[in-house]
């Protein structure tokens, strides 16, 4: 029983300490209520015999779109996951692993993360005003454009996130 109670402990801590560092600057709440937080695939309350448990740190199913709004060509769609409360670029290192489909380059900006340059092999370029937005079709359809970047969104299960190639003038 006392071992028991250890574990639990230190497993809450864990989940706590993850909760704590996954966020990024502020943490506005952005991206919260994915998986309802605690509890979602942890084993409390596991005792012994039916061993039926997720894993602690549990898969959030997400589909990636790049599509291009400059030429309008086709869109193309690929599906991976994130961590529990796992940050989007995760994803997206996972996918580019799995699938030499989809690649993606990024600068690192002191103060904001991961800026997202190109997709696909096609780079968002300054001078000709173009750039990679980022918005989220989320489960109940309404899409939003993060006020966050790759590094920082937090995907919800079943996020349509959205790459859309295109120029300035779309900015929020
Ligand atoms: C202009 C601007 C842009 C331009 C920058 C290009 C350019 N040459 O002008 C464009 C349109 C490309 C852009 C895009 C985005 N932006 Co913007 N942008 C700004 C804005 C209005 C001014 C930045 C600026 O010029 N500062 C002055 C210069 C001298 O300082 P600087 O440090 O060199 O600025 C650079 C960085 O700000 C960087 N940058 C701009 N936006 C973003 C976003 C991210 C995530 C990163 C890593 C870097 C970055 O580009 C600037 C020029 O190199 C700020 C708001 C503000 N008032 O600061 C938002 C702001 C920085 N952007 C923001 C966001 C969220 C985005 C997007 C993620 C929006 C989206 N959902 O698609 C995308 C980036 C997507 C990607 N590809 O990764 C947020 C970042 C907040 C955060 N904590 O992450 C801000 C603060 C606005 C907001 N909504 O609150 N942005
Ligand atoms: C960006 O566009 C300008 C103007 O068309 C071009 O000269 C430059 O080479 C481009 N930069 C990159 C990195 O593609
Ligand atoms: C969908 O969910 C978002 C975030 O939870 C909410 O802001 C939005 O109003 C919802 N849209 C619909 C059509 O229910």
């Amino acid at each position: 029983m006392a071992v028991y109670s250890t574990a639990s402990l230190m497993l809450l801590l864990l989940l706590v300490f993850l909760n704590v560092t996954s966020g990024c600057g502020g943490g506005h709440g952005q991206g919260s209520g994915n998986n309802g937080g605690h509890g979602q695939g942890s084993g409390h309350g596991q005792v012994c015999g039916t061993t039926t448990a997720a894993p602690v740190s549990s898969q959030t199913p997400i589909h990636i779109v790049v599509t291009n709004s400059v030429t309008s060509g086709p869109s193309k769609t690929y599906s991976t996951f994130v961590s529990f409360r796992g940050i989007l670029i995760g994803g997206m290192r996972r996918l580019q692993e799995a699938d030499n489909t989809f690649t993606f380059t990024y600068t690192e900006d002191p103060n904001y993360g991961p800026f997202l340059q190109s997709v696909n092999g096609l780079h968002g370029n300054f001078s000709q005003e173009t750039y990679w937005m980022l918005q989220v079709k989320l489960a109940n359809g309404t899409t939003i454009t993060p006020n966050v970047g790759i590094g920082c969104y937090i995907p919800n299960a079943n996020d349509e996130i959205i790459f859309k190639y295109t120029s300035y003038a779309s900015h929020p």
